[in-house]
């Protein structure tokens, strides 16, 4: 079921303009850092207004950087959350990682 509706996703954004998202997004508004250094998924969408958490389940600090806004640092086994009030397309990254860990967030 839960399957359904991602690729029901993904075929509704397809269908607009692209995108420059590397991945597909999935329609999640969690995000998991597993070990070891990466946002999983790495490309998310939701409908303005969400909140988006991401919980570090990785043996490592990382952050969580959306561009022009401020760093939240996540320590192992803690989340950050952050709402999404506008539509558009988000990039962050890790700042401490920042050449292997970036993600974007599209907001609806
Ligand atoms: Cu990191």
């Amino acid at each position: 079921m839960r399957l359904l509706l991602v690729f029901a996703a993904v075929l509704a954004l397809s269908a607009c303009a692209g995108t420059t998202a590397e991945a597909d997004p999935v329609a999640t508004n969690k995000v998991d850092l597993p070990p070891s250094y990466k946002f999983v998924p790495e490309a998310i969408t939701v409908p303005a207004g969400t909140e988006v958490t991401w919980t570090n389940n990785d043996n490592f600090t990382h952050t969580v950087k959306v561009d022009g806004q401020e760093d939240h640092k996540v320590g192992r086994g803690d989340s950050v959350s952050i709402t999404f009030d506008k539509p558009g397309s988000y990039h962050y990254v890790c700042t401490l990682h920042s050449k292997d860990m970036d993600g974007t967030v599209i907001v609806t």
